[in-house]
């Protein structure tokens, strides 16, 4: 058996891991339902739907002025929410797990809190807690709930009050951000972190999440944030709450952000992107990615050991824009044809091996193979030590051809499987190969049989 390595891997520690998202070192201990999970849905929803511009940046950034932003709230009305039709749409997605922007960075929150009067029950023509009749009809419909907080808050009057170590008059100069004085207020900043530890135990008690999406650490350094002692307090608040590591390092797992990782980060992690180009309801970006784009990307996430959360931005009404809604119909039709390749799975292949995605069942028995182009004739998988049982179509369960060609069997080396995929079977969006296997996965990851001795 080849002793070669990949990413430091030997060939042993390699598949340890292969039990859950993959984990180039030992992943944190996390809920079996997040391990488990393959699609979240992120809903970027509040007052900036009104004129449909950037969440909170717009008038962070000085797009618009802060007055106009906030003016927004007289035209959230939330008339057409219908969070049992969201968890409809989700669950025909085939999400496992939604994640709700209950506070962005403007700091309006969408459930009625009694730290601020700063919601939507208060400020907006909505008039009532929009965040609880949410939980309740994804937890009514077996969808996980996350609820997205942002650690900063650019309209809390006690959240400018301190200055980055590397304070420059010129640069460090947003009022929403900074003291205008350019003189630390200490007091002002414990007041600040009262008001955001009890607005998280008021969610944590009040609502009783699976996961907290944190954002918005990157202002005060995160020693200020007091990260560690906020870990500990949200696990007693909330029981085997899930945390993303958006608090110092802290929390559970990973979320790179809309540029796809061609490495998996370490331990357990998510991918969030937009279908467009905008976190939230901007009607004038119609820069959608396409259904193939959107397949493609899932299986190449869940293919190196993590999940996609998927972002959404309803209507100020609480309507979902159609097209946001038909791609997500279309992601969920393609995984439900092929779901013994998604669920139960992790990582599959190393780079090199296959040239497309792949998983691997919980057993190490079956491989996964995701094709994303049209194959002229035959595809190869390097590397296999195991044998072949049976190749067959995920999607339809036709039996494939295939053949072993070159190795040195006397030397252990395996040689390479080709395997037929005629052209009227590939599915549109992209195909999936089975491979069973004789036994567990074994992979030979090695520098070739260099002859030295001929
Ligand atoms: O600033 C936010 C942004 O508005 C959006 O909410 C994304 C979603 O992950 N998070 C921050 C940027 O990384």
């Amino acid at each position: 058996m080849g002793s070669g390595s990949f990413f430091g891997f030997t060939q042993s520690n390699y598949f340890s891991s292969m039990q859950s998202a993959i984990p180039l070192t030992p992943d944190k201990p996390i809920a079996q339902w997040f391990r488990d999970a393959k699609l979240g849905i992120f809903i970027h929803w509040g007052i900036y739907a009104v004129k449909g511009v950037a969440e909170s940046w717009s008038f962070f950034r000085g797009d618009i002025s802060h007055q106009e932003y906030m003016s927004q709230c007289a035209g959230f009305t939330a008339s057409k929410y219908d969070p049992a039709a969201w968890a409809q749409l989700f669950k025909e997605a085939n999400a496992d797990y939604a994640v709700l922007t209950a506070k962005h960075h403007d700091g309006v929150a969408l459930w009625p809190t009694a730290h601020s009067h700063l919601n939507v029950v208060q400020q907006t023509p909505a008039k009532r807690d929009l965040l609880g009749p949410w939980v309740d009809a994804m937890r009514a419909n077996g969808i996980r709930v996350g609820i997205y907080f942002s650690h900063l808050d650019w309209n809390h009057p006690d959240y400018p009050s301190l200055l980055p170590d590397n304070y420059d008059p010129s640069v460090h100069n947003n009022p929403f951000a900074y003291p205008k004085d350019g003189v630390a207020k200490p007091e002002q900043w414990n007041s600040f972190l009262r008001f955001h530890r009890a607005q998280l135990e008021e969610l944590s008690k009040r609502y009783r999440p699976d996961l907290f999406w944190f954002d918005g650490s990157w202002e005060p350094a995160h020693k200020h944030w007091k990260f560690a002692e906020l870990d500990q307090l949200l696990r007693t608040w909330c029981p085997g709450v899930v945390l993303n590591s958006r608090m110092g390092g802290y929390g559970d797992y990973e979320t790179p952000e809309q540029g796809m990782p061609t490495t998996p980060p370490k331990g357990n992690w998510e991918f969030c992107m937009t279908l467009n180009d905008s976190w939230g309801y901007q009607p004038k970006d119609k820069n959608y990615k396409s259904i193939r784009q959107l397949v493609r990307m899932f299986a190449e996430i869940i293919g190196m050991g993590g999940r996609l959360l998927l972002d959404i931005g309803p209507r100020a009404d609480g309507t979902i824009p159609g097209v946001q809604k038909r791609l997500l119909r279309q992601l969920g039709d393609w995984i439900r044809l092929h779901q013994e390749a998604v669920y139960q799975t992790g990582a599959g292949l190393p780079p090199g091996l296959f040239y497309g995605a792949s998983t691997l069942s919980s057993d190490k028995r079956c491989l996964y193979l995701f094709l994303f182009d049209r194959p002229w004739k035959e595809i190869a998988v390097k590397g296999i030590l195991s044998g072949i049982k049976r190749v067959s179509l995920v999607n339809g369960d036709q039996t494939l051809s295939h053949r072993i060609i070159g190795g040195a069997p006397w030397m252990n080396v395996p040689g390479v499987l080709w395997i037929d995929v005629p052209a009227k079977s590939l599915h549109p969006l992209a195909t999936v190969v089975k491979i069973e296997l004789e036994q567990p996965l074994q992979l030979w990851l090695a520098e070739g049989q260099v002859i030295t001795a001929n």
